[in-house]
C-alpha cells in the first residue's frame, strides 16, 4: 500500500495537492478538515463541538480526529492507500496512526512536507476567505493562531517522521504543476 502524509502549515497547499495525488496513484483522501466541515454542515454533535474551536483556529481534540480516522479506515479496506491531509496534527495523533495501521498490516510510506513562509499562507488564506465561508480564513489574527498552533504542537512532527526515515522536504511555493511535479518525483522514488 502507498500511505502519505501530506505535511504542511495550514495554506501551504495539501487540500490542492491531495487531490492531484489521489487521481495520479489511485489513493483514498482523508483529509480532518474536511470530515470535519462536512460534520458541520449536517449538524451533528461532534460538529457542533468542533466548530467553536476551528472558528477560532484551535485544534481539535485527538480522541475526536483518532475515532474519525479509524472509522474511515474501516470504511476502506480494499484503499490502494491513503492520503492523510492534515492528519496526524500531534505526536498523540502520529503514534495513534501508526498503531492503527499495524493493526492493518501496513505502515506510512512517506511524509511529504510543503515548505511555505507565513507571509504567502496569509496572503492565501485570506484570498481563499473571500469566497470559502470560511471563518477560520476570514482575518489574520484567527490565522496567525492556526499557524502558531501549526509550530507549536504540529512542526514537531517532521522530527517524528524524520527519525523514522520518512520525512521529505518540498518546496511549496511555485505553480501548483511545479509542485504536483515535485511531489510525484520523491513518490515514485518509494
Ligand atoms: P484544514 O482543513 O486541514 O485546513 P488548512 O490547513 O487550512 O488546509 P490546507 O492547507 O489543506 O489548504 P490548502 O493549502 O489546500 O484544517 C482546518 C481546521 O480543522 C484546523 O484549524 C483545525 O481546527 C481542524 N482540524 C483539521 N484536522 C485536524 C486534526 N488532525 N487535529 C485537530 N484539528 C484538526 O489551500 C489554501 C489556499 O492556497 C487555497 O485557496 C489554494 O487554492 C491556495 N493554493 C494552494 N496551492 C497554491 C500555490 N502553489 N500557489 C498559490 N496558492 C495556492
Amino acid at each position: 500500500m502507498l500511505n502519505l502524509v501530506l505535511f504542511g502549515p495550514p495554506g501551504a497547499g495539501k487540500g490542492t495537492q491531495s487531490n492531484l495525488l489521489i487521481n495520479k496513484y489511485n489513493l483514498v483522501h482523508l483529509s480532518t478538515g474536511d470530515i470535519l466541515r462536512s460534520e458541520i454542515a449536517v449538524g451533528t454533535a461532534l460538529g457542533l463541538e468542533a466548530k467553536t474551536l476551528m472558528d477560532r483556529g484551535d485544534l481539535v481534540p485527538d480522541e475526536v480526529v483518532i475515532c474519525m480516522i479509524s472509522s474511515k479506515l474501516d470504511n476502506n479496506a480494499d484503499a490502494n492507500g491513503f492520503v492523510f491531509d492534515g492528519f496526524p496534527r500531534t505526536t498523540a495523533q502520529a503514534e495513534a496512526l501508526d498503531a492503527l495501521l499495524v493493526d492493518k498490516g501496513t505502515s506510512i510510506s512517506a511524509m511529504l512536507s510543503l515548505k511555505v513562509e507565513d507571509k504567502e499562507l496569509i496572503k492565501r488564506l485570506l484570498e481563499r476567505g473571500k469566497d470559502s465561508g470560511r471563518a477560520d480564513d476570514q482575518n489574520e489574527r484567527i490565522i496567525s493562531n492556526r499557524i502558531n498552533e501549526y509550530n507549536n504542537k504540529t512542526a514537531p512532527l517532521k522530527a517524528y517522521y524524520h527519525a523514522q526515515n520518512k520525512l521529505s522536504e518540498i518546496e511549496g511555493v511555485g505553480s501548483i504543476t511545479e509542485i504536483a511535479k515535485k511531489l510525484n518525483t520523491v513518490i515514485d522514488t518509494l
